[in-house]
């Protein structure tokens, strides 16, 4: 419980009536704040209204007159592809728009400043693909040796449901670029940065407007530690950028799931399977991965390499670092073994929504009978020519099958519109040893409520056969 808030004896208003602004209105509660709060969608508005939540009504000129703050939600446009339309009322008067990240921020301060108990450690993780896995293997690993943490952000738990009474209480939060993108009060002890490929361009205007989101958590969080994965440019620089800063000191770490990384002070990578920790020059540790990391594909050796760093740059032993890697089964829907009938193997990496979690995916089987469509995001690329020899066929759904078909030259393809004749007619051509892959590459909003959702289908139909 924070003792004193920040928010005191202001006139606060929510924007979104998700998961977000649900802990938002029960933390404010806690302290005697009444937001009034707005959801575009009118049976939200109704069901809060039912639970005696005060809706307003944004075209009132009368509400904005005294009101101090105006809280959003990660999903609400901001700046691109058009600010919401309560976001420009809110500009036009000069109302502070701020959002859930930033009063967790500040409530941390605020405590800390009141009681003058020191500040939890706050590590965040933020990239495209595999920062929900990341964060949770290091929640995984630090509860594996005893150490007080909890989870939240991006992951599913909104950060205000985070418990900040405890200082020894490290927090691991999962940071999306939506959730960045108009952070100001940012204070990490670890920052994480995994990588990047062409997602939510829309939301940030192009990729320029995305990395510069990611980037925030290093510029303005000022971590003590930045781990980065650099198998990609765009971290490379990010590191490089990282190590030549005068404004600010931070210990850079250098990840890479592709060989030993050159000219780092400090770096974890993957080198013939074996996960190698270098520091100055010196081997510090060297272990093959394979015997404790039950998950696969390249993409998670590196979200390994991340969480091991991480518990590393918070001065924990390497070798029990490295063993509480073992036990970690994965999340669901994020290359997940669903069932293994008669020799072929069902697998289900729902989550994998951009082509670039996809290519990931496709790295790490053979023989794949590999189910993809969706909605398929702006400005991807439909090039798997790299991956011809390890993908039998392709079985398309969702809207942007055509395009694909069309687009995977020399690859046989089968329209098939719905999952459940996807999964039927993978199986019908199966042979023992394929694997029957769901890594759509893309989103599922055209056949499905999430990706949650797509998954859990799949698992099911996946689960009928005979
Ligand atoms: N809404 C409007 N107008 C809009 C947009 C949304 O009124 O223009 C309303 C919706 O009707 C809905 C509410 O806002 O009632 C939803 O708010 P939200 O989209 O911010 O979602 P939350 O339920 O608050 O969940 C958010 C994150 N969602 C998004 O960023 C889209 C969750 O990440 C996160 O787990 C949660 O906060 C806790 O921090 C989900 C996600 O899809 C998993 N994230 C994206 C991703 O991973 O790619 C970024």
């Amino acid at each position: 419980m924070v003792a004193f808030h920040p928010y005191i004896g202001k006139k606060v208003a929510l924007l979104g009536l998700g998961i977000t602004g649900q802990s938002l209105i029960s933390h404010l509660k806690k302290f005697g704040i009444d937001p009034i709060c707005w959801d575009d969608e009118e049976t939200k508005r109704e069901n809060f209204k039912a639970k005696g939540i005060e809706i307003f009504d944004p075209n009132n000129p009368k509400i904005w007159e005294d009101l101090d703050i105006l809280l959003i939600s990660p999903g609400i446009p901001f700046l691109y592809p058009e600010p919401h339309s309560v976001i420009k009322l809110a500009r036009e008067n000069a109302v502070q728009i701020t959002t859930d990240i930033d009063l967790f921020f500040d409530c941390l301060e605020a405590k800390s400043n009141f009681d003058g108990t020191a500040r939890p450690k706050v590590i965040c993780v933020t990239g495209s693909n595999g920062k929900s896995t990341t964060t949770a293997l290091i929640h995984h690993m630090l509860t594996g040796m005893s150490k007080d943490n909890e989870m939240g952000g991006n992951i599913g738990r909104p950060v205000m449901d985070l418990n900040m009474g405890n200082p020894q209480c490290i927090k691991v939060i999962e940071l999306s670029s939506y959730q960045l993108e108009i952070a100001t009060k940012l204070q990490l002890d670890i920052g994480i940065f995994l990588n990047l490929s062409r997602d939510h361009l829309i939301r940030h205007g192009g990729l320029g407007g995305y990395f510069s989101s990611k980037s925030k958590l290093f510029y303005q969080g000022q971590p003590q530690y930045s781990i980065i994965g650099v198998d990609q440019n765009e971290g490379k620089s990010l590191a490089n950028s990282l190590e030549f800063n005068n404004s600010f000191k931070t210990s850079v770490i250098q990840i890479s799931s592709m060989g030993p990384v050159v000219g780092s002070n400090w770096a974890v990578f993957i080198s013939k399977n074996f996960m190698v920790e270098v520091k100055s020059g010196r081997e510090i540790f060297r272990a093959e991965l394979a015997k404790v990391l039950r998950i696969p594909g390249e993409h998670n050796q590196q979200n390994a390499c991340a969480a091991y760093a991480a518990c590393r740059a918070l001065g924990l032993n390497p070798e029990q670092s490295f063993g509480k890697i073992g036990g970690f089964a994965g999340l669901p829907h994020r290359t997940a073994l669903v069932r293994n009938l008669d020799k072929i193997v069902f697998v289900n990496d729902s989550k994998a929504t951009n082509l670039e979690s996809a290519k990931k995916s496709l790295r790490t089987f053979k023989n794949i009978r590999w189910i993809a469509g969706g909605l398929k995001k702006e400005g991807d690329i439909i090039d798997f020519s790299t991956y011809r020899s390890r993908i039998k066929k392709v079985y398309l759904i969702g809207a942007s099958s055509k395009e694909f078909s069309s687009s995977l030259k020399g690859i046989e393809c089968e329209i098939c519109g719905e999952l459940a004749i996807a999964v039927s007619n993978a199986y019908r051509d199966s042979n023992p040893g394929d694997t029957v892959l769901l890594a759509p590459g893309c989103a599922s909003f055209d056949q499905f409520k999430n990706f949650e959702e797509r998954g859990e289908e799949f698992c099911k139909i996946v689960n009928e056969l005979e």
